[in-house]
């Protein structure tokens, strides 16, 4: 009986990776002292989990460990390989693009906001053992007397990760070649010594078909089979392993991983389990709550019957949570409830220790503040009525909100932020360091605002914002004026490559002091006749993008959020503001794993849409923005938010989204790419337009770019805004 965790931030705890890596980008520091920067934090990792009975390793990348794996088996597509540059360059030009090579795919991973490279794979591809990371990193911790556990992708999560080159070309058609180099690289780990690997199946805690099933009994079937190889650890988290449990259970592996926090209801009563070890996930990966140790220990005893050995783990890595407790400066209450990694790594050696003396240490029975409670919250959301999420029928806000702002067909917006300059984050840093005060700052943010709306009044647009100078990331904004939210210092978490957020916690009831960005809408309003739209974050996303709490349902957190938006839309509309945009980006990312939970979620989260928005009177023009996913799956409930207007990403996959969709309202896919610093033509954007027409009448077709310009800079922005603008205007005059 045992301890471990399926793995472990790796951004460093003040972001040393983050430095270390924009560092190497921007040619100040050389690839000996990335690599020196990279070792160091692998170090302090080790001898953090040292601690517990199975330490892992090659839980380390520089950018992310799907590329990893696509590196270690020789699947960098050729146009990056053709470039040239070192092995080390070429990983990143697979990562961020190079010269006329397009940057992989950029996709989220699961039901997180963790984002992964999307492996790009065809018939020719021809995988190999190209590289020796999980070797390497395996005898570097060794030579730092730490025995560790190599934690690798599994084969058929992989390859189900993957996208086929070729119209009609299936990944997992490629499996046994796959499978040859794992079973290469297993055998160089035996060769080294290695006792344990560790190979993640996420994949199958979402609904699978037989035939995937089939593919993950053969592969395990196939590497469990191999003369002289490591011990192997197979994990499914995330969610259930369902009927992929019993595939792996009578499989030759010795240990198999699963999820106790997002399935505590997985059946463990698979009668091949009885010889196996079973790594059991105790302690939640993915959120930041202390353990109840008892209950755990409750459970964790509960299975011995079950398996031939129990091992105390981490639900899931503990990639999603933030390093430290102790960076932080908390409110008591707050900070004794919480838990990030390094406590957590705590909790199951602790946790590990009672499995085998039957009982915890006197000090790990604790009490725990409770939740901060909200009556007069908790009777508003006890008072909704159905018709609290109704708005008039579209047909009779449309007209309204014509006669209101009169705009033309092909109305002209943006989604809301303008790009993020330096001006603007030292004003942000200074007012944080206390060089400069608040009435200073917010004076600085006007000019800003009043910069950005004379550029839009130039430009010709129709629909003007004030381009949020004044939002560090459009969640934490919301959060730090919230009541119920605490937000962190130092809780930063990778959510790509070098990118990192700092997610909020809500620890209790939800409600809103006062009025969160009416000074900053009515300014910009002030300064122009032109409506203005008001900028909010939805329920969902806002949900989605912070740690939520796990004392109640998230549809009842979503209730408290979506009532302190209601509060918001009702003082904008009051303020004079005319349209108000609701963003929910990350509506498709919580959707269940597995079909079944998926209705009660749609359901749950298009009421909470509505009940922010269907306060709105029948003349404000409520828009909302998604992006960041493939939207096809959920149209139906995007449609269901009854928004009246949705902008919508949609320039990188041409168009496609709008083929068969009856919209029937508002509408705006996206006609120029933002991820990408290419400024489109006039002629690409009247290309774009050209699909779109098709597909939507002129009056119901807004055109706007993506997603927001906050990651862009003004020498793109500008010239890309004035091109969309002519473009409309053409297409505009052509449709008469
Ligand atoms: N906010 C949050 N989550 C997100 C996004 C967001 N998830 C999806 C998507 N957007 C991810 N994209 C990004 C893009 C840029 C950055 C982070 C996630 C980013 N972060 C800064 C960094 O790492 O340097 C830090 C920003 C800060 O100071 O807060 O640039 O928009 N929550
Ligand atoms: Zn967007």
């Amino acid at each position: 009986i045992g301890s471990t965790v399926f793995g472990y931030p790796r951004i460093g705890p003040k972001r040393e990776l983050k430095r270390a890596v924009e560092q190497y980008w921007a040619g100040t520091i050389d690839e000996a002292a990335l690599r020196e920067a990279a070792g160091d934090l692998r170090a302090r990792t080790w001898a953090e989990l040292s601690e517990l009975d199975s330490v892992p390793s090659n839980t380390f990348s520089f950018y992310d460990h799907v590329l990893d794996t696509s590196a270690l088996f020789g699947a960098i597509p050729q146009r990056f390989r053709d470039l040239g540059l070192s092995e080390l360059d070429t990983y990143f030009a697979a990562a961020r693009g190079r010269g006329g090579a397009a940057a992989l795919e950029l996709t989220k991973w699961f039901d997180t906001n963790y984002h992964y490279l999307v492996p790009e794979l065809g018939p020719g591809t021809e995988f190999r053992l190209a590289g020796d990371k999980p070797v390497a990193e395996y005898r570097e911790a060794r030579e730092l007397g730490i025995t560790t556990r190599p934690v690798l992708l599994g084969p058929v999560t992989y390859l189900l990760l993957a996208k086929g080159t070729t119209p009609g070309f299936d990944p997992i058609t490629l499996l046994d070649s796959l499978l040859e180099a794992y079973a290469a690289l297993l055998g160089r780990l035996h060769a080294e010594g290695v006792e344990w690997v560790q190979l993640d199946e996420p994949a199958f805690t979402a609904d699978r078909t037989s035939a995937e099933l089939g593919a993950l009994r053969r592969a395990y079937r196939v590497l469990g089979g191999l003369p002289g190889r490591p011990k192997l650890l197979v994990t499914g988290y995330y969610g259930d392993l369902g009927e992929a449990l019993p595939v792996l259970a009578e499989s030759p592996v010795e240990a198999i991983g699963i999820d106790l926090v997002s399935a505590p209801d997985t059946s463990v009563a698979v009668p091949a389990l009885r010889d196996k070890v079973l790594v059991a996930g105790l302690v939640d990966g993915r959120n930041v709550w202390r353990t109840d140790l008892r209950a755990a220990l409750a459970k964790a005893a509960s299975l011995l019957g079950s398996a031939g050995e129990v091992v105390v783990s981490s639900s899931s890595t503990l990639l999603h949570v933030p390093y430290d407790l102790e960076a932080e400066n908390l409110e008591p209450d707050v900070r004794a409830r919480l838990a990030f990694a390094r406590q957590k790594v705590r909790e199951i050696v602790v946790l590990g220790k009672a499995l085998r003396d039957g009982e915890l240490p006197g000090d790990a029975r604790h009490e725990t503040p409770r939740p901060r409670r909200d009556d007069h919250v908790r009777a508003r959301i006890a008072s909704l009525r159905p018709e609290h999420r109704v708005r008039a029928p579209y047909e009779e806000r449309a007209a309204a909100q014509q006669a209101r702002l009169g705009l033309p067909p092909l109305a002209t917006t943006t989604i809301g932020s303008f790009p993020q300059t330096g001006d603007i984050r030292r004003a942000r840093a200074a007012v944080r360091r206390g060089e400069i005060g608040e009435a200073e700052y917010a004076a600085r943010m006007r000019d800003e605002i009043a910069r950005v709306i004379d550029l839009q009044e130039d430009i010709g647009l129709d629909v003007l914002v004030h381009g949020e100078p004044e939002r560090n990331d459009m969640v934490q904004y919301f959060a730090e004026h919230l009541e119920g939210f605490a937000c962190t210092e130092f809780g930063w978490v990778q959510s790509y490559g070098s990118r990192c957020v700092r997610p909020p916690v809500v620890h209790g009831d939800v409600s809103r002091p006062e009025p969160m960005t009416v000074p900053w809408s009515t300014y910009a309003q002030s300064l122009t006749t032109k409506p203005v739209k008001g900028m909010l974050t939805g329920p969902v996303t806002i949900l989605a993008w912070s740690f939520v709490r796990d004392d109640q349902p998230l549809a009842d957190t979503a209730a408290q959020v979506a009532l302190a938006l209601r509060d918001e839309i009702r003082d904008l509309e009051a303020a004079g503001i005319r349209v108000i945009q609701v963003d929910e980006p990350a509506l498709r990312e919580l959707l269940p794993l597995r079909g079944k939970d998926q209705p009660a979620y749609l359901e749950w989260s298009v009421g909470a849409f509505r009940l922010a928005t269907a306060g709105a009177t029948t003349g404000t023009q409520v828009h909302t923005h998604l992006c960041y996913s493939e939207f096809g799956e959920v149209i139906g409930a995007i449609s269901d938010l009854d928004a009246d207007v949705t902008t919508i990403e949609a320039a990188r996959s041409k168009m496609e989204i709008l083929e068969g969709l009856e919209f029937p309202r508002g509408i705006g896919p996206g006609v120029y790419d933002i991820h990408s610093p290419l400024v489109p033509g006039e002629d690409d954007v009247v290309a774009l337009i050209t699909e779109a027409v098709r597909a939507v009448p002129g009056e119901r077709l807004w055109i706007n770019p993506d997603c927001g310009l906050k990651t862009r800079g003004y020498a793109e922005v500008e010239p890309a805004l004035r091109n969309m603008v002519a473009a409309a205007s053409r297409m505009r005059s052509e449709l008469g």
